[in-house]
């Protein structure tokens, strides 16, 4: 009885120390970037009357094409490392609801993307690329997802040709990413330690980029301002 004791409790300390020791090789591994994306400039939201499907998309469609919220922040830009190597792969979601493409940029790693009608209505996909194969497809009310693939980085434009007011963003990118919230910020997790090279990109505005030093398990801010074109 006490020699089972005993081992019990040996085994609980090395498994203790295992856990603690994973747990701090994760911290010392990688660091989180925080990103916080400005734009001095007026948003452009566009309106539009429009008269099909108007049960599933209603009469009038918002195209946001440069949202900017409180306090400047610039929602929708991509921030990437991109020659960061260990970004977890999470399954990318693009749906199509309210004839909107939701979110409006989707950012994921090379590989597959499952695309959602969740309208009870046809959509068509249809991609604008050179890197990867174009996409033109139908996605008729009962095929409710579909998976597709994009596998070299790239910024993917995305239409329906059923809904010409339909406009979305793929954001293939190979390291680390986010997307800004409404308030222009995004926090990016497991970023190697050191000197990393940080982009961010706008489907209007642009392209920028910035180096920071990524401290192990600590916070590291970085602020950008995009300017108009
Ligand atoms: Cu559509």
């Amino acid at each position: 009885m006490r020699k089972t004791l005993m081992t019990t409790t040996a085994i609980a300390l090395v498994n203790g120390a295992a856990m603690w020791l994973a747990a701090t090789a994760g911290a010392q591994g990688g660091g989180t970037i925080e990103a916080d994306v400005k734009y001095n400039g007026a948003p452009v939201v566009e309106k539009l009357k429009v008269n099909k499907d108007t049960e599933k998309c209603g009469t009038e469609v918002t195209i946001d094409k440069v949202v900017v919220g409180g306090n400047k922040g610039l929602a929708n830009a991509v921030v990437s490392v991109p020659g960061a190597k260990g970004a977890t792969k999470t399954k990318a979601v693009l749906d199509q609801h309210g004839c909107k493409f939701v979110p409006h940029v989707v950012v994921m790693q090379p590989g597959e993307i499952e695309i959602k009608n969740s309208d009870d209505i046809l959509h068509n996909l249809h991609t604008y690329s050179t890197a990867n194969p174009a996409i033109n497809k139908a996605q008729p009310k009962f095929k409710k997802t579909m998976t597709e693939k994009l596998e070299k980085p790239e910024f993917v434009k995305v239409t329906c040709d059923v809904h010409s007011w339909m406009l979305g963003w793929v954001a293939v990118v190979p390291g680390p990413a986010g997307v800004t919230d409404k308030d222009g910020v995004t926090k990016i997790e497991n970023v190697p330690a050191g000197k990393q090279k940080v982009e961010v990109w706008h489907e209007t505005l642009g392209k920028m980029e910035k180096e920071v030093d990524v401290k192990a398990g600590g916070v590291t801010k970085v602020s950008f301002e995009m300017k108009g074109k």
